[in-house]
């Protein structure tokens, strides 16, 4: 194993520097995605990685890729990558440790003029986390073949601006088909976003794969009515039916282990004091590590919006707009991020993803998996989210000695099947 050792401040400096861009007065990051902030912080990492000799390129649903060439550049790249844009009340780790660790890599290998065998690429994923345009992880699900860009260029948010206007308006609607560049694996960095790690003190989280992810669109429709006149008998409240389906969609999640379940977006039409709701719409997340589980968690709540609403004469409806399987990461993968943690000699423990991430969707075009670093009491999607700058660092340092494992392994394999195919030409010349 090289001993390539990354700049643990110069990473911490890049982590604060791009922080500010969308900096909440609460020590987080807003920089939702296909903003001009989100912008700002795309043009930084392209000239960051301009300056490193790496090129540049976008692909159709604005993917960066930013390629560092290795000694034979016919071999498919190395992937290191994550995600820029945040959560309305992000923190400053989820997404962008992952993008900044894997820049930090191609610094540490440019400072030491260190050639890789295959080539490395940073990317950066649009739209990881579909709080602007759902669902999530929404343009690596492009690359994957999950969702075609026309789809992505329709979705709308709130205001009713759709994804391509927006990715149009940035100028970050590239040439490049979405999914036509190969890869050869992909390593992504991340902050656990759970307690399990900070609670068993240990660093690092070798992870295996992702749990499943289900989203629900419901809008409950009533009758608006006059909060003074209208008989309590004779109203149809579409709010109080959806707080009554809100506590089932908390019980369904709470009667099955490793279910999680929450409602994150309640919308109210009306949102007058003193009129009766008369239509709301709210969302619903539902998680298990096995799809059986998370068919068991839809009928379910289908049972409870009929059993709920059609005795409050309430109308109801249930579109479910997004489904994540679960899924298990590359066994090779796993092995080198287990190799280079224990050359770093850092404490680890196997893990499972319970958060989404674009690792999931790159897995099923390139061999992939992740390794976790600690969230400070097990807080994200919360501008209080924190990682020390020493975990940072672990995090990178093994980010980039996986991917050297894995590029000594491809270059020992290749060289093993030129020798391979080279006896077999002598043999078959006799
Ligand atoms: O929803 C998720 O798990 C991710 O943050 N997009
Ligand atoms: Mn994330
Ligand atoms: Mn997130």
């Amino acid at each position: 194993m090289h001993n390539l050792r990354i700049n643990a401040q110069r990473l911490w400096d890049s982590l604060m520097e791009t922080a500010r861009i969308g900096a909440t007065a609460k020590g987080g990051i807003c920089r939702l995605t296909l903003t001009d902030l989100d912008r700002q912080v795309r043009d930084w990492l392209k000239a960051q990685c301009q300056a490193l000799g790496c090129t540049v390129t976008v692909d159709e649903v604005g993917n960066m890729f930013a390629t560092r060439p290795g000694k034979n550049p016919s071999l498919p790249p190395i992937a290191i990558g994550s995600h820029l844009d945040t959560q309305p009340t992000g923190g400053k780790f989820d997404g962008p440790l992952g993008v900044l660790a894997g820049l930090e890599a191609l610094r540490t290998l440019h400072d030491h003029s260190h050639t890789t065998n295959a080539p490395v690429e940073l990317v950066n994923w649009t739209n990881e986390e579909g709080a602007r345009f759902a669902p999530a992880m929404l343009a690596s699900g492009v690359f994957a073949g999950v969702f075609t860009a026309d789809y992505a260029y329709g979705r709308t948010d709130r205001d009713g601006k759709t994804f391509g206007d927006e990715l149009q308006r940035i100028g970050y609607r590239g040439p490049e088909k979405a999914g036509t560049r190969k890869l050869a694996g992909m390593f992504e960095l991340h902050i656990e976003q759970g307690p399990i790690l900070e609670h068993e003190g240990r660093t690092i989280g070798i992870v295996q794969g992702a749990q499943g992810v289900r989203w629900y669109d419901i809008t409950i429709t009533g009758q608006d009515a006059h909060a003074g006149a209208m008989p309590m008998a004779l109203r149809k409240d579409a709010l109080l039916g959806a707080a009554r389906v809100i506590e089932r969609v908390d019980a369904i999640a709470r009667d099955l282990s490793d279910a999680v379940g929450t409602v994150g977006v309640i919308d109210n039409k009306s949102n007058s004091r003193n009129v009766i709701p008369g239509e709301v719409f709210f969302t619903v997340d539902f998680r298990h590590p096995q799809e059986k589980c998370l068919d068991w968690m839809e009928m379910q709540l289908q049972d409870a919006l009929a059993e709920t609403l059609t005795p409050m004469q309430l109308i109801y409806r249930e579109n479910r707009i997004w489904a994540s399987p679960p899924v298990h990461f590359s066994p090779e993968l796993i092995d080198c991020v287990r190799v280079a943690v224990e050359t770093a000699g850092l404490s680890y423990r196997d893990i499972v993803s319970g958060a989404g991430h674009d690792s999931v969707y790159i897995a099923r075009v390139a061999p992939t998996t992740m390794i976790f670093v600690p969230s400070r009491d097990g807080i994200s999607h919360n501008e209080a989210e924190w990682t020390s700058l020493e975990d940072c660092a672990a995090g990178a340092q093994v980010l980039l000695n996986a991917v050297l494992e894995y590029d000594r392994r491809l270059e020992s394999r290749g060289l093993a099947d030129a020798r391979a195919a080279e006896r077999g030409r002598h043999a078959t010349f006799g």
